[in-house]
């Protein structure tokens, strides 16, 4: 016969794996199907002296008195309970009564569990397992990680570290096979993974690409600083944009094509946007297919404006969506304020730090840039913990600041192959990048306005950032990139409406908010 639901196929087999039938068993309950439609007694006298033997009472649940809901007592024991209800002529099968779990998939990283940021249950987070139903990240969206670079050795970053396309030699760029199809070389390619992370072979057996590129450092795989050697380093600047030899990101502060962190600051940061969900190691960043690209332009004591309006520069050129800024000044200089403006304008989207003085940054006297600035394309970020309280450090603002996120023991890489607690508003920054990102990735053509806005009106509401922010909400991601969320603009009005006794050839819609086209 033919079975229609997902509850009945569970019994195609139903005596085949006693095993696993006692793993089912969580409670103290089974679902008996019998041959035929049951009337007010659907038991027949022998399968009911049976369960008043096993002290167990019987209930119709569906389907006309065809299954039967039984509940054993709690001491009988339910692994002999369903073979002596398996034998009841008239019983079809009896199955354990499964339980069932909502469809969210929790990432096989095992350090997971610890942050507590991305999904928990005593408090606050940012809702990202659900957001991973719909998407864990478009591998063509770059980020920018304007910060202390990245190590991009580590294990949980080195797959997602953005190479330069017009810096790789056209000699080298015309044999490489693009393992993971998403159009782009990168690191998938260059050891031979699909999208999923799997390891790909040609028709010899072999790893496609393997004679590309030399594993230099010896981690065993192969990251970005195997390729700070010829070929793929050859002298010359191949893409004309006055860096030689940038294929992997700049150090703006040493002037070099090598980025490396050995901070740490920066690689945290890459690690809470982009470390490689779902592969076995570590943790899991908001965004598992990221591509990252290194800034470097702070060495953890201080930077410049000049380096970061270069870093910027260099971000925005290469195609960065979103610009990532754990980091602030309190003077207020109008060349970084312009350098983020025409970040805007070329599409890009800045997330900046609050900034960590316990401030009220709507005050000009201890205001914090570029966090403070008023731009369409920048969000500024302040840190909760995980009761959804504004952190003691957190700078905040009812007109500058916008949202909170989680910026308080937050886990994530460290140089080396290791893991680190931070906290600080940049820890929060970052985890709203990762949101942007995964929006970015699912809508490629959104204008940064309509990335900003999207973020912002789908905050959570907490109590802690009322009067604190001008959203007065947390980060969520789930809400951000649902793409069935409807909370667009909502028309208010409209003029002419009902019968309209003339031709017209213009109504006029008033909204609830400003729009623009890309709305
Ligand atoms: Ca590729
Ligand atoms: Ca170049
Ligand atoms: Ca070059
Ligand atoms: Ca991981």
């Amino acid at each position: 016969m033919k079975r229609s639901t997902a509850l009945l196929a569970t019994a195609d087999h139903p005596h085949d794996n006693a095993q696993r039938d006692l793993r089912r068993i969580s409670s103290q309950r089974m679902i008996v199907r019998l041959d035929s439609a049951g009337s007010s007694m659907p038991l027949s006298q022998e399968a009911q002296a049976v369960l008043a033997s096993l002290g167990a009472k019987g209930s119709s649940l569906c389907c006309d008195g065809r299954l039967i809901l039984v509940t054993l007592a709690s001491e009988v024991d339910a692994a002999a309970a369903l073979d002596r209800l398996r034998a009841l002529p008239g019983v079809r099968y009896a199955v354990p009564d499964d339980v069932v779990s909502l469809a969210v998939f929790l990432p096989n990283d095992p350090q997971f569990a610890a942050q507590w940021a991305l999904k928990n249950t005593a408090g606050v987070d940012i809702d990202a397992t659900r957001a991973w139903d719909q998407t864990t990240g478009n591998s063509t969206t770059l980020v920018a990680v304007m910060d202390t670079g990245i190590d991009y050795r580590h294990p949980d970053l080195y797959l997602s570290i953005a190479i330069n396309q017009g810096e790789i030699p056209a000699s080298l760029k015309s044999q490489i096979v693009d393992t993971n199809g998403n159009g782009l070389v990168d690191f998938y390619d260059l050891n031979s993974l699909d999208a999923n992370g799997n390891v790909v072979l040609d028709s010899s057996g072999q790893k496609y690409n393997r004679a590309l590129v030399t594993d230099h450092n010896g981690k065993g795989y192969i990251d970005a600083g195997d390729l700070m050697f010829p070929p793929w380093t050859d002298g010359t600047d191949n893409d004309g944009n006055g860096l030689v030899d940038d294929i992997v990101g700049w150090d703006h502060l040493g002037n070099s094509n090598n980025p490396m962190d050995t901070f740490g600051h920066g690689t945290h940061v890459a690690s809470t946007i982009g470390a490689r969900g779902n592969n076995g190691t570590g943790i899991a960043g908001v965004n598992w297919r990221v591509r990252l690209l290194p800034e470097r332009f702070h060495a953890g004591d201080g930077g410049t404006i000049s380096d970061a309006i270069r870093a910027i520069n260099h971000a925005v050129t290469q195609g960065a969506k979103v610009i990532n800024s754990s980091w602030g000044t309190t003077v207020n200089n109008p060349a970084l304020r312009d350098a983020v403006d025409w970040a805007g304008q070329q599409g890009v989207v800045v997330v900046a730090a609050a900034g960590n003085g316990s401030s009220n940054i709507d005050n000009p006297q201890v205001a914090y840039y570029p966090a403070a600035y008023s731009l369409t394309n920048l969000i500024s970020v302040a840190s909760v913990d995980i009761n959804g309280n504004l952190s003691g450090f957190s700078n905040y603002g009812l007109t500058k600041v916008h949202l909170g996120a989680p910026g308080e023991n937050i886990l994530g890489a460290a140089p080396g192959s290791g893991y680190a607690m931070w906290n600080g508003t940049s820890m929060a920054t970052a985890h709203v990048t990762g949101v942007v990102s995964l929006l970015a990735g699912l809508f490629p053509n959104a204008s940064p306005q309509w990335l900003v806005d999207r973020t912002l009106s789908t905050v959570r509401p907490l109590s802690g950032l009322a009067g604190k922010t001008t959203t007065g909400g947390m980060l969520e991601a789930f809400s951000a990139i649902n793409t069935t969320n409807t909370a667009g603009p909502r028309i208010l009005s409209a003029s002419p409406i009902g019968d309209v006794a003339t031709p017209t050839d213009r109504v006029t819609l008033t909204f609830d908010r400003s729009i623009t086209a890309s709305t």
